[in-house]
């Protein structure tokens, strides 16, 4: 397929659209997004930065600013895979043009609108968008707007960085416009494993998928050309940002996760080569990446959302065998050296729709070790992945309940305070909970590790209080315990509702929880 790829550039003058019938609608990108009717439901590619389009959003956000300028202002509905660029959610936020967005967002515009309430976001687990667009309560899709890296003779298509929810669009959507964009490596064909066996029910079948290395699809979106009305030429990076150097405290949580590692193999609770791994992106999931490397682990596995540099670390280091996931999520470095050296690192990655890299049901099989981030998580390990203060959202769920839930141990890693200091990540009840204490088997902190096991939730709190939390805050949250454990109205989980609410009023008025 590379070298089939190669033969065509050079033949057609490095276009990457192999498709006659398609050339023929071949347009800039300002007619592209002429094409898209205000008011209308837009699914768009990408994923945590990668294989997002890049200059139909633009091209539409310039169109709703001069009609705004007309006094004709209009908005449209956003469905994407997750986080996507500058280029597409910073550009319709600052035009005002996105009436409603889901799965994810982590554009810092966009997040200003919600937070504002000028913008409706629909938080869910990654895993669900493409099954609730079956569903039909969302609505009709009306235009699909995908970044692919080739389109083939036939009309199918070579996906790009990223999976995502591309199938399902191209599927849905009543008209589809094609960004084909050159940046992205040639060699990407031949990567990815697109699954066309999921149905609703009554008719959802087993997913055959055993192992994270299996491929169990095609190569190729398929896609009925004649529902494309467009195909836009680009030559545009992903948003790919470099990673900052793990600093001491992501070193420290990372030390005690691998710690906890070694100490489940050792008593044979996890085989020496681990569990499928899932990890978050940033700079602790990355320490502990780093750590992977240079620990006793052999023959790891990921099934995971998102590669990230550490992952292509270790599959050179011949320590990971293969990486799962739907997208890439890598350093500009990073990037460069996988397009450099892409036929050693092929083979070993797999990109698939989001549907399947985060299925509960695969998750569950496999037996997947999760790491996450958390904002806050309570004393009996309730956890707020993305409400700061109760009210205020920062990104959303991800695709982290589809992980905590199922997986084989659900880890969950934080610094023990934010803010500089003036936070505590450990709190007495989370303003908002996203994993119910049940979904949380592990919290890891700089300070330590609580291995919540088979605790109850009494024996939760003491575990979580003096194993993770900072010891500035210990005797605050000491206090409160004890005062839960006279005054409560239950002793399953000794709680004073009113006064751990008011814990984070008190960093308000004071600007500190110390104390
Ligand atoms: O805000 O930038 O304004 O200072 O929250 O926090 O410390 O940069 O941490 O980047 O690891 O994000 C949970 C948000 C952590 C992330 C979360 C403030 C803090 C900062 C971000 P500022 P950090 P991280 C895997 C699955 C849900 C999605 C998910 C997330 C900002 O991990 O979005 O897990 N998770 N997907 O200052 C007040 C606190 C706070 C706080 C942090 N207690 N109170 N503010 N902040 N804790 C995803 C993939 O695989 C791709």
């Amino acid at each position: 397929m590379f070298i089939f790829l190669r033969e065509r550039d050079e033949s057609m003058n490095q276009t990457r659209n192999g498709c006659e019938r398609l050339r023929a609608k071949q347009m800039d990108a300002d007619a592209a997004a002429a094409l898209i009717a205000p008011g209308s439901t837009v699914g768009l590619s990408g994923f945590t930065g990668s294989g997002y389009p890049k200059a139909v959003p633009l091209a539409l956000a310039r169109r709703i600013e001069q009609e705004t300028t007309a006094g004709n202002p209009f908005r449209v509905r956003v469905w994407t895979g997750a986080s996507t660029g500058p280029e597409l959610d910073g550009a319709l936020a600052k035009a005002n043009g996105i009436e409603f967005r889901l799965p994810y967002n982590s554009d810092p515009i966009a997040r200003e609108r919600i937070n504002r309430g000028e913008m409706e976001y629909f938080d869910m687990h990654l895993s669900q968008v493409a099954p609730m667009a079956w569903q039909g309560f969302l609505g009709p899709l009306d235009t699909a707007v995908v970044e692919v890296s080739a389109i083939l003779p036939d009309g199918s298509l070579v996906p790009s960085s990223s999976v995502g929810n591309n199938k399902t669009w191209l599927d849905r959507a009543r008209q589809v416009i094609i960004e084909v964009n050159r940046w992205q490596s040639e060699s990407l064909a031949g990567m990815h494993d697109i699954y066309y066996g999921t149905a609703l029910p009554p008719n959802r079948v087993p997913i055959p998928l055993v192992r994270p290395e299996d491929r169990i699809g095609e190569p190729y979106f398929r896609c009925d050309p004649s529902k494309v009305v467009a195909v836009v030429e680009t030559e545009a990076p992903d948003r790919n940002l470099p990673f900052a150097a793990p600093d001491a405290v992501a070193a420290a949580i990372a030390g005690h996760l691998l710690e906890f590692l070694r100490h489940e193999v050792k008593r044979g609770r996890l085989p020496e080569s681990l569990l499928p791994l899932q990890s978050g992106v940033g700079n602790v999931a990355n320490a502990v990446l780093s750590g992977l490397l240079d620990g006793p682990f052999h023959d790891l596995a990921a099934y995971t959302e998102v590669i990230q540099d550490g992952m292509l670390d270790l599959l050179a280091a011949g320590r990971l065998r293969v990486a799962s996931a739907t997208a890439f999520s890598l350093s500009p470095d990073a990037a460069a050296r996988l397009n450099a050296d892409m036929a050693r690192y092929r083979d070993k990655l797999i990109l698939r729709p989001q549907e399947i890299s985060n299925h509960p049901e695969l998750i569950r099989r496999l037996g997947c070790i999760a790491m996450n981030g958390l904002i806050e998580a309570d004393i009996y390990g309730n956890v707020n992945s993305t409400h700061v203060m109760g009210s205020r959202i920062q990104n959303g769920i991800g695709g982290s309940g589809d992980f905590a839930r199922n997986a084989y141990v659900s880890i969950f890693m934080t610094p023990s305070t934010a803010k500089g200091g003036a936070i505590s990540a450990i709190v007495p009840q989370a303003s908002h909970v996203d994993h119910i204490t049940q979904d949380v088997q592990v919290i890891v902190t700089e300070q330590g590790l609580a291995d919540l096991r088979g605790l109850s939730p009494k024996q939760r709190a003491r575990v979580i209080i003096d194993n993770c939390a900072h010891p500035d805050y210990r005797p605050a949250l000491d206090d409160y315990f004890r005062r839960a454990r006279e005054h409560s109205y239950g002793q399953q989980s000794p709680s004073l509702p009113g006064e751990a609410l008011s814990w984070h009023q008190r960093f308000m008025d004071t600007g500190s929880m110390r104390g």
